[in-house]
């Protein structure tokens, strides 16, 4: 695949780096996508339907049993080379912010260490009720347990929609963006907000941004340069054009 040598060396040269990764760059370690059609049980029902509050209160045995049935699916995936190659980025540049909304932890698991989630995580939970933490050694996988402070529902510790991001995560996403010099924006449909204000905020601060995902999608045109390959086989490809070598 054809990599424009401007970010070939514009990678090799960064010092601030910001990306911004979708549930795209986790497809090809079989992690399906948010928008991707559902499969079997799940086939009938709209993903953006169940991330909800209003769900959860409504249904929160069938909203627990879908979050259980995606965490088996994560649990049975690996981090790509994408994972990896993002994860070895961030070894060699100097100010890297890796701000993901994916919910499946697979960026740690392949190793990246400073990892912004905007959207919280499949492995945590907390109380619907008084919205503390709950620790949870295993999660049973038909019905929400209860909080062993007040007896409320628990819940996945996912940024549902029509909720707040976490304000330290979003702050920390934003002021990455400000200062960074490059802006990759990774196999994202670029359609939720306001995770997809990011490229556009580093871009209006002076960074070059890019995006990498399969087909044109909602930032189609708004960003310096777009490329169309898998993540999983850009990006190691990406690291082994700038320095010639990938873990
Ligand atoms: C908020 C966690 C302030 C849960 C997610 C009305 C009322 C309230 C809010 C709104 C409203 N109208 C609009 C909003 C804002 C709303 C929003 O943006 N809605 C959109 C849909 C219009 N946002 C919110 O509600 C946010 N909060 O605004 O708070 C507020 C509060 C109250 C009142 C007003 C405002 C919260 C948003 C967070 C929602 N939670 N996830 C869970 O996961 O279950 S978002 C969900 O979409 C995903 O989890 C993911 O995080 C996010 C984005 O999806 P993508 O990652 O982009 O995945 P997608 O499937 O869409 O695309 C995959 C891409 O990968 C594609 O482009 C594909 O081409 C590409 N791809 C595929 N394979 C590859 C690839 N690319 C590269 N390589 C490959 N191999």
């Amino acid at each position: 695949m054809q990599i424009p040598d401007t970010l070939i060396e514009r990678l090799r040269k960064a010092q601030r780096v910001a990306v911004l990764t979708g549930a795209g760059v986790s497809a090809e370690s079989g992690v399906p996508t948010f928008r991707d059609a559902q499969t079997g049980l799940w086939a009938r029902y709209d993903p953006a339907e169940l991330a909800s509050p209003d769900a959860f209160r409504a249904n929160p045995t069938l909203v627990w049993q879908w979050y259980a049935y995606r965490r088996s699916l994560v649990e049975a995936a690996a981090p790509n080379p994408g994972h990896l190659a993002l994860a070895d980025l961030e070894r060699r540049v100097a100010d890297f912010t890796l701000i993901t909304q994916n919910v499946d932890g697979l960026h740690r698991r392949a190793g990246s260490q400073n990892v912004v989630e905007l959207h919280g995580n499949l492995f945590r939970y907390r109380c619907f009720s008084d919205d503390e933490p709950v620790e949870l050694t295993t999660a049973p996988p038909d019905a929400p347990p209860r909080c062993p402070r007040c007896g409320g529902l628990v819940r996945p510790d996912v940024v549902w929609f029509g909720e707040l991001l976490p304000p330290q995560a979003w702050r920390t996403a934003v002021a990455a963006a400000e200062r960074c010099e490059l802006f990759l924006c990774i196999g994202t449909s670029g359609v939720v907000r306001p995770a997809a204000d990011l490229p556009l905020i580093a871009r209006s601060a002076g960074a070059y941004t890019v995006e990498i995902n399969i087909a044109p999608g909602a930032l189609d045109g708004l960003l310096d340069l777009h490329l169309y390959a898998p993540s999983g086989r850009l990006l190691p490809a990406l690291m082994t054009a700038a320095f010639g070598h990938t873990p």
